[in-house]
């Protein structure tokens, strides 16, 4: 019995989360903004890439939502080359929901055409469950964190839209197996694009604004309503 009431719960939360998450996408295609979802373990360089996507789509208006559990640091960094950022800071959670990006997003207004990062919180496990109103979920990976990564964590591969491999110049100091870890992907989701990129040089940058700002005529045509 208590068992039977703890799904009911859990259902009703999940239910209106995804309510709100449909809302928000909704508002986002009628306003021509293209939201991103931005997945990854702590350090995989979430807001590395956005920042280098962001100076590479110099025609296309950019802001970014940072999701942290504690301290404004990225906010900071992004403010400072000038891209309007909102910051949300969870205080515990491990992920980032619809109602709070929801919230965060009336400070964000008028918002123009273009594209919204919103970095979830660092964790390869939960933002994956949450819809949060994003059109697209881009899955940001580094060779530093091992190729088995597919195999432990399958949700997150499975949902990604597009999966960054950051970190390539990295490549010759770690072991990381890219036949193993690309098999693992394929699996689970066998068209995703796999991008390697080298954030911190703009290794590999281009291709990816490039397949983001076709996104975007997706949206300008309503195609995603
Ligand atoms: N070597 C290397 N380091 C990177 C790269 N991208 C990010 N980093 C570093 O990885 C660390 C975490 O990056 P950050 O963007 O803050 O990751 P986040 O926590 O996922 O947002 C920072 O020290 C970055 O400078 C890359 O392509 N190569
Ligand atoms: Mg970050």
């Amino acid at each position: 019995m208590a068992d039977n009431k703890k799904i009911e719960i859990f259902t009703n939360i999940l239910q209106r989360n995804d309510q709100i998450a449909e809302l928000t996408q909704m508002q986002m295609t009628e306003q021509g903004l293209l939201s991103i979802n931005v997945m990854g373990a702590p350090g995989a360089g979430k807001t590395s890439v956005i920042l280098s996507l962001i100076k590479e789509m110099t025609e296309m208006k950019a802001y970014v939502i940072e999701g942290d559990i504690e301290s404004d640091i990225d906010t900071k960094k992004l403010r400072e080359q000038g891209i309007e950022t909102i910051q949300i800071n969870t205080h515990g959670a491990c992920h980032l929901d619809a109602p709070t990006l929801a919230a965060a997003l009336q400070d964000l207004r008028p918002l123009q055409e273009g594209v919204i990062f919103i970095e979830n919180i660092g964790n390869l496990v939960c933002p994956a469950e949450f819809q949060i109103g994003e059109h697209i979920k881009m899955l940001v990976v580094t060779v530093t964190e091992g190729s088995d990564k597919p195999y432990k964590y399958p949700l997150a591969f499975e949902k990604a839209d597009i999966i960054i491999l950051n970190k390539i110049d990295l490549l010759p100091y770690v072991d990381f197996d890219e036949n193993y870890f690309m098999a693992g992907v394929r699996g689970l989701n066998p068209e995703v694009l796999v991008a390697k990129v080298t954030a911190k040089q703009n290794m590999g940058i281009k291709e990816v604004a490039k397949w983001i700002e076709n996104k975007t005529t997706l949206i300008s045509q309503e195609l995603y309503l």
